[in-house]
Formats: structure tokens, sequence, C-alpha cells
């Protein structure tokens, strides 16, 4: 276990680390100018949970400014802002680079490769991304200044058509909406083709597709996704500002413009976005669970194929946001059974994960604990799913509360989850040293029981009729108290990610050290020291099963047996 031959960050550098101001000024070059995977992985990853704790503090004060009728914690303008900022800032800046971070640092180690196929396009997508936040975030200093939130978006992360024409937003707020966005969005697809081209470039000898880690299968699904759904996303932010600036119509219905086209260009984006967040969820999944079973992965084609065609039929689906604007009835029929497709291949999933649970030798540790918490949870999520996707009862709970309520089930209870379960599993490789697991248990239990204080709560006031997106109530419509409990859960949530944030720092210098393989894994990312050398493996590796390290480690029981 203690292994101390290899570099262990704060042990064994601490004592000849100089802070003058030529070692930090090289310290912070290191790190600019980077086109290592590794340390670009740690960036993406640092800034997802950056951002993650600024939405978080977003959503808290837009709970704190709902946990009674009638507050007045913020002003109405400064909600709109809050609110859409906190969308924004966790779909974009959270969902989308969480991905990246992964896929950077996991993909090249577990297939054998020293790096990405395009080092150099890495470091620039991730510093649009980087500048995109800046930009979006620099809106909050404009006119107005900070206490009236200057001219942060105020559009809601969607912003619909013709709110966001010059006429009805005179400010800048979807300038920033749009320019940031799509600077990162640049960000996205340099990114993006460098997952798919180095999952199908760089693999080392023996690694067939068909033995490619399914992170690394359904990454490169989830960035072909992407790839594709930025597209429509970037060419509306610009038919926007067309409209906003150059005297287009596009969305302006006064001069025959159709704000319906708006809605159609960004939920073809929009929906399939949330499969872009949820797949490297499953991704990450797909890696714990059977390690923390000690089995292999259950029907690995099965996963393969239902990740594929989870990317196909999403694509198919997005006007079930659309419902209530009153398609033909063939029209409606054909969105709810295609949204409803869904429904197989992710069953299949759920079957799969469930199966390699499935008489195993289960071990609860802190990022199996996250991941058991996540199938259950997602299980759950697509019944709401199924609920919303009927269009006569879409039409009862459109625009209320039930809708935050499902999808925040999918987006914190897959993403959230996978990425903490992720988190205590990689960190030991990332860092040399092992997360604290009693402070795993804290953040685990607190975080699983605020989050459904909050999200299961929350499906009532939707089904009262609480609309979403209200700045505040009035005392008579009896969802004070429900708001309240609402509130504490996530406030219950927040304590959670600070012990998280608390853990991630203090084990970084105190943690207990990992050695190479601490949890008795299989993917080759195991079989390199902790933290991994610059050039990742010394000699290439030659692989022949799915399990190159379980091979290693038992050659009486070769994994080729199995597959
Ligand atoms: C501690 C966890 C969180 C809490 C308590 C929370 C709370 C909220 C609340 C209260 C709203 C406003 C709903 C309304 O008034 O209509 C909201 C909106 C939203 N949240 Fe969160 N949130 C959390 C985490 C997340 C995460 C992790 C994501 C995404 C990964 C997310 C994505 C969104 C989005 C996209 C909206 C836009 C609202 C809409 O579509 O109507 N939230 N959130
Ligand atoms: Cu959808």
């Amino acid at each position: 276990m203690a292994d101390s031959t290899y570099p262990i960050p704060g042990a064994v550098e601490a004592p000849s680390r100089r802070w003058s101001q030529a070692a930090v000024l090289e310290w912070l070059n290191s790190w600019v100018t980077t086109v290592d995977h590794k340390k670009l992985g740690i960036l993406y990853i640092v800034y997802a949970i950056f951002f993650l704790l600024v939405g978080g503090a977003e959503a808290i004060a837009i709970r704190i400014q709902l946990i009674q009728p009638n507050m007045h914690f913020l002003s109405p303008q400064v909600f709109n802002r809050i609110f859409t900022m906190h969308g924004t800032t966790m779909v974009f800046l959270f969902g989308m680079t969480y991905i990246f971070g992964f896929a950077n640092y996991l993909i090249p180690l577990m297939i054998g490769a020293r790096d990405m196929a395009f080092p150099r396009l890495n470091a620039l997508s991730f510093w649009l991304t980087f500048f995109g936040g800046i930009l979006l975030y620099y809106s909050f200093i404009g006119g107005g200044g900070l206490y009236g939130a200057g001219n942060a978006p105020d559009v809601m992360w969607w912003a619909y058509a013709p709110l966001t024409e010059r006429a009805f937003s005179p400010g800048h707020a979807p300038d920033y909406w749009a320019l940031s966005l799509i600077v990162t969005g640049f960000g996205t697809i340099g990114a993006s083709i460098n997952v798919i081209s180095t999952a199908f470039c760089m693999r080392c000898k023996g690694m067939t597709l068909m033995r490619l880690p399914l992170l690394v299968w359904v990454m490169t699904v989830a960035s072909g996704l992407a790839l594709i759904t930025i597209t429509p996303l970037t060419a509306a932010q610009v038919m926007l500002l067309i409209d906003r600036y150059l005297g287009g119509h596009f969305f302006d219905t006064q001069a025959g413009g159709s704000a319906m086209i708006w809605a159609h260009f960004f939920w073809i984006f929009g929906h399939p976005e949330v499969y872009v967040l949820v797949l490297p969820a499953f991704a990450i999944a797909n890696e714990v669970i059977p390690v923390f079973s000690r089995k292999a992965m259950f029907g690995y084609p099965a996963v393969v194929a239902s990740s594929v065609a989870i990317a196909f039929v999403s694509l198919g689906v997005w006007a079930h946001h659309m419902f209530t604007i009153g398609m033909t009835s063939v029209g409606n029929a054909f969105f709810v059974l295609s949204t409803e497709l869904v429904g197989i291949p992710t069953a299949i999933k759920i079957f799969n994960w469930l199966a390699t649970m499935w008489g195993g030798k289960i071990r609860f540790a802190t990022p199996m604990l996250f991941c058991t918490a996540f199938v259950i949870q997602f299980l759950l999520a697509g019944l709401t799913g199924i609920i919303l996707s009927i269009a006569p009862w879409n039409w009862q709970l459109h625009n209320s509360y039930f809708v935050i309520a499902h999808f925040h089930y999918i987006l914190v209870g897959a993403i959230a989850f996978c990425i903490f379960g992720g988190i205590y599993y990689w960190y030991p490789k990332v860092t040399g040293r092992m997360l604290s697991e009693k402070l795993g248990k804290w953040h685990f239990w607190l975080f699983v029981i605020g989050f459904h204080i909050t999200f299961d709560v929350m499906h009532i006031p939707g089904i009262l009729g609480m609309p979403r997106s209200i700045y505040t109530y009035e005392a008579d419509r009896g969802w004070g108290t429900l708001n309240m409990i609402v509130s504490i859960g996530g406030i219950i949530q927040a304590i959670a990610v600070l012990i998280f944030a608390w853990n991630l720092i203090s084990s970084y210098f105190k943690g207990k050290i990992a050695g190479n393989d601490p949890w008795d894994a299989w993917t080759l990312e195991w079989s390199t020291p902790s933290p991994p050398p610059v050039y990742n493996f010394a000699t290439d590796p030659v692989v022949t099963s799915r399990r190159p390290l379980w091979d290693l480690k038992h050659p009486d029981d070769p994994d080729w047996h199995y597959e």
C-alpha cells in the first residue's frame, strides 16, 4: 500500500518548495502553457468544481428568496439575473466542463496513449472555455454594478425569443449570454473533436474497439453528440446577434419573423444536451460499479449499443419541450412516442448495472455509495420523465415546479452523484493521496438526505400549481411550508458540498498515501504511478483483454475467458 518511491505532492516535494516570486511565476507558467492532457484535465475539473460552488451559491440565493411568501431578499431584477446565471452556469460552465476534465485526464491513460490526439488544440479548447466563463461573469460588473447585478443575463438559460430582441431587452444582458456561450461553444467543439480522434486513433496495441474501457466509449458518444448539437445553438446565437445589431428579423414576430424558430433551434440543442451531460455520468458509473462489485461489467456490448441508441433517439425528441405551442396531434403523438422510446436503452443500462452488482462482492466505499445512489435516483427520475412526456399531463405541469423537480432529479441525481463518486475514485491516481473516507461518508449522507428533502418535496408545489421562475408568491396559496422544506434541503446539500471541498483540499496535504492501485482495479491507468509521470507509460502497453490489470493479477483466470 504505502509506496513512497513516487513523488507524492506535499510529501516528497513539500520540503523543497520555495515560495519565492520566481517559483510562483514558474508554477503558474507551467499551468498556463501546458499541453499535457493530465494537467488540462485537472484544470477542467478545478474549473468545473469552482463553478459548481458558484452555481450552488446562486441556487441558495434563489432558495432564500423563495423560503417564505413575500420575501424581499433579492429585488425582482436581481432575482432574474441570479436565476438565469444559475441555470447557465450549471449547464455550460459546470456540466459541459466536468466531461472534458474526466475525458482528458483518463482517456489517454485508459487506452495506453501518451497524450490526446491534438495536444495544442486541447489547450486552446480549455482556454476558450475559460475565457467564455470569465466573459459571462464579467457581465456582473457592467452598468448598475454588482448590487444591481450589472448586465448579467436575465433572459433565463433558454433565452426565449422575442424577449431577447432589442425592443424588450435593451441592455447588454442577452449579448453576454450569447457571446460568452459562443466562445465556450468553440471550446466544446475543439475538445469533442479531440476526444473522438483520440479514442479512434491513439489506442495501444491490442486495444480493439470492443476492448475499449466503457468510460472511453461513452465519453466518445457524448462528445459526438455535443459536436452535433452545439452547432444549431451557435447558429441561433449568431442569428440573435444579427437580429440585435444588424437589423435581422429572424425572431422578431412584429416584422414577420418567428419566435418558434428560436424554440426549435434551442431545443434541438437543449434536449440532447441533457444526454451530453448525463452520458459521461453513466461513463463514470460504468467504471466504478464493476470494480466495487468485483465483477466484470455485465453485457458490455449492450452498454455500448444502448449508449449509441440513446444518443440517436435523443436527437428526435426535442419538441417535447414545446407541447404547449399547439402542434398538430400527429406532431404531438410523434414526440410523445419518440420520447418514450428513450426508456428502452435507458432501462437496458439500469438492468446492466443491477446485473453487475447482483451476486457481486460489493464494497461500499464512498465512490460506490455515490454510484449506487445514482442508479436508484436515475430510476426515479425516469419515472417523472414519463409523466412529463405524456402530452395532456404536460399541459397541466408545463412551466410548473414539477418540471424543475424532474430535471434536478436527472441532473443533480446523475451528474452530481457520479462526479462525486468519480472524484473519490480517481483522486488517489491524480494526487497520490486518498480522500478521507470519513468526510466522504458525511458528504454522501448529508447530500443524499438534502437532495431528497429538496427535490422530492419540490414536486408537490408543482402539482399544486406553483409556476417555475417566479420571484415570490402570496401567503394564501398554501405553498409556504413546502418551500421552507425545499430550501432547508438545499442548505443541507450546500453543507455537504462544503465538506467535500474541504476534503479535496485537506486530503491533498494530509491524505493517506495511495500507491498505484488502491482499489484493486483493472483498467490501465492503475498500472501507472500515482500521479502518473508526464509521459504516462515508460513502454507502450499491449493488452489482450478488456481488463488488462486483472490479467496481470490473476494469470490463472485471465479476462479473455469471459469476453
Ligand atoms: C444544491 C443543488 C441545487 C439547488 C438547490 C437548485 C435550485 C434551483 C432552483 C430553486 C431553481 C429555480 C427554479 C424556478 O424558480 O423555476 C433552479 C433552476 C435551475 N437549475 Fe438548479 N439547483 C441546484 C443544482 C443544480 C444543478 C447541479 C444543475 C445542473 C447541473 C441545475 C440546473 C438548473 C437549471 C438549468 C435551472 C433553470 C430553471 C428552469 O429551467 O426553469 N441546478 N435550480
Ligand atoms: Cu427534453
